[in-house]
Formats: structure tokens, C-alpha cells, sequence
């Protein structure tokens, strides 16, 4: 999968996108991140990307021709790219979009910014318009990131194999059950005993039920839609 980052702040990304998880994931050529100035696709002397809005009223407007230029060059080996537009008027960002994202090749992540955006980019350019949530931030920069991250995981090989199975099972659609490592016991709180008594069926069957109640007790929506199966709904009910 190949992103194509349109920002006016590309030295916002590095640091997220160049650690851990998506770190290796680029090493192995399972994703490319490509940010690109918007600013570098200005033709003025003063390489200006945002102007007055017409029509008066507070605030700069990012400009539609930059933009234009820098999808149009994205897009000279193929014209059939999704172009994603950040902006907290967009629909809601969920996991079943992160999916259906990750099966394209190659997606453009236009960053707005300021007040917003020449509105004939919106009509003529952007496929797509996406909100991480009911908030308002400066930029779209750190909605980017969230995209790139969530999609990125859902990519065959992204994730080790031990973390794919856990997002390929039932797991991934309740809350999680709680974890605990070493020490066994720390300012006299005790891991659960159950986790230390080897027995495999006994963990997955407490896991399972804490995971059930936990999720129905935070967040009961999810538990309507999740696939349960007969055993879920006596450990609920336990
Ligand atoms: Cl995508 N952009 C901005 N600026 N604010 C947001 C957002 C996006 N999603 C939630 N808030």
C-alpha cells in the first residue's frame, strides 16, 4: 500500500510514522509513506498555498491550485486513486473502514488546514471526506497519522502472526480482557490466579467472560452487533 500525504507540515509525520510497528512495516515494502508539500506545487514567488476567502470573513483558505497540481501528479500512473479529504465534517472513521481502505493499492491523504480548503478541490478532486471523531483539531496531520496507522495494521503482514490471529477472531469486535505481566504480586495487588495455574481452557474461558462483561458494561453498543455465540451468552450471564 502506497499513502500519498498532501500537507503543508510534512515534518509533522517522522516521528510517528518512522517508529515501532509501521517502522518495520515500511522496511519490509509492505506500505510506503510518501509526504508531500503542497507548498512545493505553488508557482508564485511567494509560494503562497492559502489566501482571503471571497467574500470576506475570518481566516485563510488553502487554494485550489497547488492542490490540483499535486493530485495531478499523483495520479499521471493511475487515475483510479482514492483521494481521502480530513476534515471534521467527514464521516466518522471505524474500523470497517479501515478495512475496506486497506484492500485499495495506493490512497492520497489531503491534510486541511486554516479555515479549510477551496471548496472546487472538494467537488472536482476528493472521493472521499473522513472525521476521526466528534472534536475539533488545527489540522489534519494528526487524522492522517490515525489513518495511516489503522489501515496499515489491517495489511497482511503488518502485524506478527500472533497479533493477526487476535484481530482475525471474534476478539476484535468486544473490548479486551485485562493483562497483567510480571511481578506476580506488586504493593500487595495479586495477578488473578487463575492466569498462573496453566490451565488453558480455564484462562480463555476467564478471559472471554471478562472481555463480555467488561464490553457490556463500557460499551453495550458494541455487544448488539457482536457475533455471540451460545457459551458468550452464559459466561454474561454468569
Ligand atoms: Cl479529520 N480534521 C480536523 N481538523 N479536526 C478533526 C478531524 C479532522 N477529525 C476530528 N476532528
Amino acid at each position: 500500500m502506497k499513502f500519498d500525504i498532501l500537507t503543508l507540515f510534512p515534518e509533522m509525520f517522522s516521528s510517528v510514522l518512522n517508529s515501532s510497528i509501521l517502522n518495520k512495516a515500511q522496511e519490509k515494502d509492505l506500505i510506503d509513506i510518501n509526504t508531500i508539500n503542497i507548498r512545493d506545487y505553488t508557482t508564485d514567488k511567494h509560494n503562497q498555498a492559502d489566501d482571503y476567502p471571497y467574500g470576506g470573513g475570518a481566516g485563510m483558505v488553502m487554494k485550489a491550485e497547488p492542490i490540483f497540481r499535486a493530485v495531478d501528479d499523483l495520479k499521471l500512473a493511475s487515475r483510479d486513486i482514492a483521494v481521502i479529504f480530513l476534515t471534521p465534517q467527514g464521516d466518522t472513521f471505524n474500523q470497517d473502514m479501515a478495512k475496506e481502505f486497506a484492500e485499495e493499492k495506493e490512497l492520497i491523504l489531503l491534510c486541511g488546514h486554516y479555515e479549510g480548503v477551496d471548496q472546487r478541490v472538494r467537488d472536482e478532486l476528493v472521493t472521499h471526506e473522513v472525521s476521526i471523531g466528534d472534536y475539533v483539531l488545527t489540522g489534519g496531520e494528526l487524522p492522517a497519522m490515525i489513518l495511516v496507522d489503522a489501515i496499515s495494521r489491517m495489511i497482511p503482514g503488518v502485524l506478527g502472526s500472533e497479533e493477526s490471529a487476535i484481530q482475525d477472531s471474534f476478539y476484535g469486535d468486544i473490548l479486551d480482557y485485562p493483562q497483567y505481566t510480571r511481578p506476580q504480586e506488586y504493593k500487595g495487588l495479586k495477578v488473578p490466579s487463575v492466569l498462573l495455574s496453566g490451565d488453558h481452557a480455564k484462562v480463555d474461558r476467564w478471559r472471554r467472560k471478562k472481555a463480555l462483561k467488561k464490553t457490556l458494561l463500557k460499551r453495550p453498543d458494541l455487544l448488539a452487533n457482536a457475533s455471540l455465540s451460545k457459551e458468550d451468552k452464559l459466561l454474561l450471564a454468569e
